[in-house]
């Protein structure tokens, strides 16, 4: 196998015998076989776009297969096998329609492509697929490494994609985008540069596809506001939420309302407490258990009632605790029972055979809900503060956790940034520090929790927000932005920061390993992207 498209690949390399994230050969080489399909059934689509033909099942099901493949995602060669299954149905029946219209089909290699008949097949027909991708490629390497970027950006988008999808938020040209990236992800005549313009043209489209989420969120769930979370639990049954996917929460909610079943959120759900229309509706969203994803073998162990993955980061379970667990949407492993948000009822079943708490635990209390309407609500506040000396700078930390040593820093960073700074978090890489006591200055909280790392888009229009205000260019505000990656949606931010041109992100604990010194010199020159060094350092250089 050959994967390096998170941060936890083997030896900061590339996973080739399994994944470090447990992934296996044989999962990794039908996620191929399946990237290949979308491939074909994206030059398809995008003749059947041409001639007039609704292809809105396409682009939703192009989005939802990308972040199937996403890291801590799907580990079942069953899903991936009726997947592939899928696409080439989906573009079979493109075709068609296409002849319908009395054209004929533009047929290429990709797009007249069959799957073998059985699972031993298609695993060797990935295999093979990547061998020859990687051999082509291989001719240049830089290339090869912006070629990655392109496609493990991609595949994040696609996860914000899906998500505003569910919300029914669509935009044409994104649709458009994903098939064309895909249709011509082999294209031989283009240059280094070209490759950097479309990693980059992909943080553009990042941007569009969590504008689209964002609206989708406050639309449907109302605009965060800073709400107080417990981190402990009350007593009696459960259920444990966990990934990103606010409509699935939502689901839950309503399906157990009429229970005396307790819902709580895990990872990424912390921010859904901020949304008005889910806890205001809601009062058995009671609280926020857990930290963040790599630690859910610990959590999830010890949770007494049932526990449902909605999107990644879905650790593979160990088998004390795998009976309770569900997935839904693209999340996928052997032997966890997957279920739909229409009919939750096998969840509320668990939830209620288990014994729940037993009794009341108070572990204090986070607030988040900083979202751009609640700061820019108060942004004159905050621009007097500035130009009163009360706030020096702001730091933007956020990002994703993870397993690997180093992620310390972000702890350390936090604690010791002074006390006339602000600290803006999004993403799961708070747990290092979200329940942290900072302070406030003039009573605006020293800690903000902007949300999810989608909700990097409304960070980015806090930051243009207050740019305006002082009348400056966000790169000359007082802000840093310390960047902790791990998977593809971390991609697909930064590339968006990158195309709005951010200058001096500090990014770490590595750098991707599908950068090559070459690629990575041409960020650096660029945009002055650089890797984190020691808290102390990089305090001394932001702050100047
Ligand atoms: Fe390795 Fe990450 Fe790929 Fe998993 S997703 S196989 S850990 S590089
Ligand atoms: Fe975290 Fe998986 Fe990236 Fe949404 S939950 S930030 S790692």
């Amino acid at each position: 196998m050959f994967c390096n498209q998170c941060e936890q690949t083997t030896r900061g390399d590339v996973c080739h015998q399994w994944g470090a994230c447990g992934k296996s050969p044989e999962v990794d080489a039908l996620q191929d076989l399946l990237v290949h399909c979308l491939r074909g059934l994206s030059q398809v689509a995008l003749q059947a776009k041409s001639l007039g033909i609704t292809t809105r099942e396409t682009d939703e099901f192009t989005c939802e297969m990308l972040f199937s493949t996403l890291t801590n995602v799907n580990f079942a060669a069953d899903d991936f096998i009726s997947f592939v299954n899928r696409a080439i149905a989906l573009r079979e029946s493109l075709k068609l329609q296409i002849q319908a219209t009395g054209n004929a089909v533009v047929e290429s290699a990709i797009a007249s492509f069959q799957p073998a008949s059985s699972s031993t097949q298609q695993i060797q027909q990935g295999k093979d697929l990547e061998f020859e991708f990687i051999s082509q490629s291989a001719k240049n390497i830089d290339i090869f490494s912006l070629k990655l970027t392109v496609l493990y950006g991609l595949k994040g988008v696609a996860a914000y994609a899906f998500h505003a999808c569910e919300l029914d938020q669509h935009d044409e040209g994104l649709y458009i985008f994903f098939h064309e990236v895909l249709a011509n992800l082999d294209a031989q005549d283009k240059t280094l540069q070209d490759w950097l313009d479309l990693a980059l043209k992909v943080g553009q489209m990042n941007l569009k596809a969590m504008e689209l989420l964002d609206a989708g969120n406050t639309i449907t769930f109302g605009h965060p506001t800073p709400t107080v979370v417990q981190l402990g639990n009350t007593t009696g049954k459960a259920i444990l939420v966990s990934g990103h996917d606010l409509l699935a929460l939502k689901a839950i909610l309503e399906q157990t309302a009429k229970t005396d079943i307790k819902v709580y959120t895990h990872g990424e759900l912390l921010p859904a407490h901020g949304y008005p229309k889910l806890k205001q509706t809601y009062p058995h969203l009671y609280g926020h258990y857990g930290t963040a994803w790599q630690n859910q073998t610990h959590d999830f162990e010890h949770f007494p009632g049932a526990i449902v993955m909605t999107t990644n980061c879905l650790v593979p379970p160990h088998e004390s605790y795998k009976d309770k667990v569900f997935t839904l949407g693209p999340v996928g492993y052997p032997g966890l029972q997957h279920t739909s948000i229409g009919d939750i009822s096998a969840i509320i079943n668990k939830a209620l055979s288990m014994p729940g708490f037993d009794s009341e635990c108070d572990r204090g209390t986070v607030t988040t809900g900083f979202a751009r309407n609640a700061v820019l609500g108060v942004a004159d506040t905050v621009i007097n503060a500035v130009k009163q000396g009360d706030i020096r700078h702001f730091f933007l930390v956020g990002g994703c956790d993870g397993a690997k040593p180093g992620r310390n820093y972000y702890t350390e960073l936090v604690e010791q940034i002074p006390d006339d700074c602000v600290v803006l978090t999004l993403g799961c890489g708070k747990f290092r520090f979200f329940d942290k006591d900072l302070g406030d200055i003039g009573g605006i909280p020293r800690l903000l929790d902007i949300g999810q790392c989608n909700d990097t888009y409304s960070a980015i229009q806090i930051a243009v927000a207050l740019a305006n205000a002082f009348g400056f260019s966000v790169n000359q505000l007082p802000l840093s932005l310390v960047l902790s990656w791990y998977e593809q949606k971390a991609i697909a931010v930064l590339l968006t920061l990158l195309h709005l041109g951010i200058q001096n992100i500090r990014i770490g604990p590595t750098l991707p390993a599908f950068f090559t010194p070459n690629v990575v010199k041409l960020l650096t020159e660029k945009f002055n992207l650089k890797l984190i060094t020691s808290p102390e350092q990089d305090l001394a250089a932001c702050l100047g």
